[in-house]
């Protein structure tokens, strides 16, 4: 597998995607492939980068205006690789271009991964992909620009350092990151922790109306579309809001909802303790892990919490 750069450098041509509604991880990890091998093979290979539109926060390459969201060029590349992705629909627009390509790579670190290239380098312990290419590439070709996009995706998959995939290796790796003149602060505060006004205000007024439940084991809050349109916010912009609500003292499972439909509602479901959230998402068609879930649910607001609040607490009692 360390050959697959070796091999990249008789391609004429090499497309790169990440997966549909790009992350931190992502998108990091399809900057520094990209840029890596822009920069370390001759300047007449074409090297296309395929994603859907990048949040303007990680637009931090000027590269990145050069990431192609449409199909409509016909190509069939001589490598095409797969980042990030744990299965071949997850590509989206560009998984045409994957299909046609004369080689399919598949470098990602899903344990869930389907394996669906020619090659493929799962690394099912590594942080993030772009832990995994870190490990591809030679440290000493390795650019400011490149560091700065493998640092963007170790700090999204990891939380900043502080999910159970953080091990000694990905510390390392981010040292060896920083040495290399990556303005971590900068990017923490400006990828991750970062909220324009009125994600603030619609966190805030979550916050503020938020309900305890179960003896103060279960918070809920919930929003309702007129409420969503009244602060002139989508639902991107809630993200976070179920992760500040989690860190209440005392709190084993938090609930977040907002209205998608009419009476209909996405569900997020977060854990502290021994509550296996993935369980109750499951019962309503959703899914996810132990201690993070989701899924959508039909009814008025108090008929969803009577609900949720009556399954987490048979959990509880267990
Ligand atoms: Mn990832």
């Amino acid at each position: 597998m360390e050959k697959i750069l070796e091999r990249l450098k008789d391609a004429k041509t090499i497309g790169i995607v990440g997966h549909v509604r790009p992350d931190g991880d992502c998108i990091g990890s399809c900057m520094a492939l990209s840029l890596y091998l822009k920069h370390n093979l001759p300047e007449d290979r074409i090297i296309d980068v395929f994603l859907e539109p990048i949040p303007n926060k990680f637009l931090l390459w000027k590269e990145a205006a050069l990431v192609k969201q449409t199909n409509d060029s016909h190509i069939i590349y001589d490598y095409f690789i797969a980042l990030d992705a744990g299965s071949k629909d997850r590509l989206g627009f560009a998984e045409v271009y994957f299909n046609e390509a004369k080689t399919k790579i598949n470098i990602d670190h899903h344990i869930s991964n389907t394996g669906f290239g020619d090659i493929n380098l799962i690394v099912d312990n590594a942080s993030s992909t772009c832990e995994v290419l870190f490990n591809l590439f030679d440290e000493d070709k390795i650019d400011l620009e490149v560091a700065k996009a493998l640092y963007l995706g170790l700090i999204h998959d990891t939380g900043v350092f502080k999910h159970s995939n953080t091990r000694e290796k990905t510390m390392n790796i981010a040292g060896k990151l920083i040495a290399k003149g990556v303005p971590f602060s900068k990017m923490i505060d400006e990828t991750f922790y970062q909220k324009d006004y009125l994600q603030n205000r619609i966190l805030g007024k979550c916050l503020l109306e938020s309900k305890l439940f179960l003896d103060g084991k279960c918070i809920v809050s919930s929003l309702e579309k007129d409420t969503l349109s009244s602060y002139g916010v989508s639902p991107a912009d809630l993200d976070g809001i179920i992760d500040q609500l989690r860190i209440t003292k005392g709190v084993e499972v938090a609930v977040f909802l907002y209205e998608t439909g009419h009476q209909e509602f996405k569900v997020s479901l977060r854990a502290n303790g021994d509550v296996n959230v993935s369980k109750i998402a499951v019962l309503f068609g959703g899914g996810g892990h132990v201690k993070a879930a989701g899924c959508t649910m039909e009814g008025s607001v108090s008929d969803i919490i009577n609900h949720l609040t009556n399954l987490i607490e048979e959990q509880l009692i267990k």
